[in-house]
């Protein structure tokens, strides 16, 4: 007897995932307080302007050992007082742990940063694919003028420890400069 073949539960398309067990989380501005240089710029914008979304698929538990994590983040294009919008950046509560990022859609700078606060950066584009080892914070800045997307796939027991970053931030920022995008 044939075995059935059955429908995915779940279908990546494009930047989007959808199906079962999906869920979506949102930042908006008044989520990232504290992140962003130009505090005068911050409290002259909308709190409620949308800066990133992320999609996630969380197939066990959070610190399960052995699983894995999907997520696809979309990026909007802005910038606060010349800073671009970016995600709030961490490294791994377990911090060894590693992570793949991929670009899917629009243009952006992956911003790396270890232990001893040395900063690197990578372009992201549809395509770019990222090797984030492990002990290395990251965060992504979208430097275009539409929707940055990109996939990601960690561990399902790395964790997130925001408030290193939240405490100390980067060492450097990406910055527009006369329309280049500059780290300083
Ligand atoms: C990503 C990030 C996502 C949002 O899935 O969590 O891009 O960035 P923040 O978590 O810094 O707000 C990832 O790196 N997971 O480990
Ligand atoms: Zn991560």
């Amino acid at each position: 007897m044939d075995t059935i073949i059955n429908e995915p539960k779940r279908v990546f398309r494009d930047d989007h995932l959808g199906g079962e067990g999906v869920d979506k989380s949102i930042r908006k501005l008044k989520d990232l307080r504290g992140i962003f240089k130009d505090e005068r710029a911050f409290e002259n914008m909308d709190p409620e302007t949308l800066v990133y979304e992320v999609i996630s698929y969380l197939p066990v538990k959070e610190g399960t050992q052995g699983g894995v994590y999907f997520g696809v983040t979309s990026i909007f294009p802005g910038s606060v007082g010349g800073e671009y919008f970016m995600t709030k950046g961490h490294f791994h509560a377990m911090i060894d742990r590693t992570e793949f990022y991929w670009g899917i859609k629009g243009e952006g700078v992956l911003i790396l940063m270890d232990e001893q606060r040395r900063v690197w950066a990578e372009k992201m584009f549809p395509g770019s694919f990222h090797y984030i080892p492990g002990r290395v914070a990251h965060r992504v800045a979208n430097t275009g003028k539409e929707l940055l997307s990109f996939a990601a796939s960690w561990p399902s027991d790395a964790g997130h420890n925001y408030e290193e970053i939240a405490r100390n931030g980067f060492a450097k920022r990406l910055i527009d400069i006369n329309g280049v995008a500059s780290l300083i």
